[in-house]
């Protein structure tokens, strides 16, 4: 599906960054417009891949080009302000071009947290087109006010998006490394999962291949609806490709690789299976979601209908959702069988309840939590965060 992306506030623009630079290395077609949008100047200079034209700073008059300081306040007052910028780099794009609108942001900090919701909102009116959320959860360990400041702009943003896409920056932190590092991982990881999903919805991409059963946008449309949040599960397997498995072939072994349709059927239920039970994006209870979608791609060798039958029979089974749509995206180059799974309208997700705590806890030593955080930040500045 083709998408006009906008990444709000710092996560937010590195996030787009990272798409633009997926999408133009797999020519995916998946982007039909970006914009980035933050009251931090030196945070969008820092861009690599976003056309300059449509990088827009907001809320000069107010903060001077230095950022929200995690006050969420702030940022949803500077997008107030300046929407008028925002919608003018947003109107270079033609509204036919696209099939919804996504807007990014970690929602733990004061910019991409208090003006992603109030963009959601303006868009909605303006556009008939969907408009989604993809909210970054902030770490467990950021504390209080990141945790308060994402259990409102989490709440707020749902109530304005069409979905409510969620990512737990918390179930992917990866341990040990410095701050910038850790974050190129979770983006790449990020990019990769929504990436994959928006790319089967993007039929030009598969060329001359056709698949047993496609996915195209107004299923993944239908999958996120007008109202919830998400969660998306991911899991791939390496297969041989199809030279070497013709060259095992040749040597007389005709029961390696590829080709037995019973491999393909399990490989693909496997890892269906380990999509949904592993490791979501945003953990939550698999039996409370409304509608769901599967989608396998990999070589068309290693792809059959009856193993996405199959596969989408025990997805139904385990959601207890009647509504659980399938598809298949043959990519004849690709090395590994991916599997994508999409629980839409999730109603128990854990993680938000305890945000929600969090969040209470911190409101009643607030201005203690401030100066802490503000030490923190200053120890951070010392240790040279070079992102
Ligand atoms: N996945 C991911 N999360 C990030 C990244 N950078 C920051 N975050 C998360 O996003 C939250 C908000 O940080 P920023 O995006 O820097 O905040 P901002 O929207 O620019 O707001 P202010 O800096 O307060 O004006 C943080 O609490 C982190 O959890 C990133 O590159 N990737
Ligand atoms: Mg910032």
């Amino acid at each position: 599906m083709k998408l006009a992306m906008i990444g709000f506030g710092q996560a937010g623009g590195k996030i787009l960054d990272r798409f633009l630079e997926y999408d133009s290395t797999r020519g995916t077609g998946i982007i039909g417009h970006a914009v980035a949008v933050n009251t931090a100047k030196a945070d969008l200079m820092g861009l690599d891949f976003v056309p300059d034209e449509n990088r827009v700073l907001i809320g000069q008059s107010v903060v001077k080009g230095h950022g929200a300081g995690t006050e969420p306040e702030l940022g949803e007052r500077c997008a107030r302000e300046d929407m008028e910028e925002v919608q003018t780099a947003i109107d270079q794009m033609t509204s036919s071009e696209i099939d919804a609108f996504i807007i990014m942001a970690g929602l733990g900090g004061g910019t991409g947290s208090g003006g992603a919701p109030v963009l959601a909102e303006h868009l909605q009116r303006l556009y008939v087109e969907p408009v989604y959320g993809l909210g970054i959860l902030p770490a467990r360990d950021e504390g209080g006010i990141y945790n308060r400041n994402a259990a409102r702009s989490f709440q707020k943003f749902a109530e304005n998006v069409d979905n409510l896409l969620g990512f737990d920056n918390d179930a992917f932190k990866t341990g040990g490394e410095s701050l910038g590092e850790g974050y190129t991982e979770i983006n790449e990881e990020i990019v990769s999962r929504f990436g994959a999903l928006f790319s089967a919805g993007e039929v030009e991409a598969l060329g001359d291949q056709v698949a047993e059963s496609v996915v195209d946008a107004s299923e993944i449309i239908n999958t996120l609806g007008e109202h919830g949040i998400t969660s998306v599960g991911y899991a791939s397997e390496e297969v041989e490709n199809e030279e070497k498995g013709l060259l095992d072939r040749f040597r007389g072994g005709n029961d390696s690789g590829l080709d037995d349709a019973g491999d393909a059927t399990n490989r693909i239920t496997s890892l269906v299976r380990r999509a949904t039970l592993g490791k979501l994006t945003l953990q939550c209870e698999v039996d409370s979601t409304e509608r769901a979608l599967l989608l396998v791609s990999g070589p068309p060798e290693a792809i059959n209908r009856k193993g996405v039958d199959k596969a989408r029979k025990w997805l139904e089974n385990t959601t207890q959702c009647m509504e659980v749509r399938a598809g298949d995206y043959p990519l004849p180059n690709e090395d590994k069988v991916a599997a994508i799974v999409v629980l839409s309208g999730v109603t128990d997700v854990p993680r938000v309840k305890e945000m929600q705590r969090m969040a209470i806890e911190a409101e009643e030593n607030v201005e203690q939590l401030r100066a802490q955080s503000k030490e923190d930040l200053d120890k951070l500045i010392e240790y040279g965060d070079d992102e």
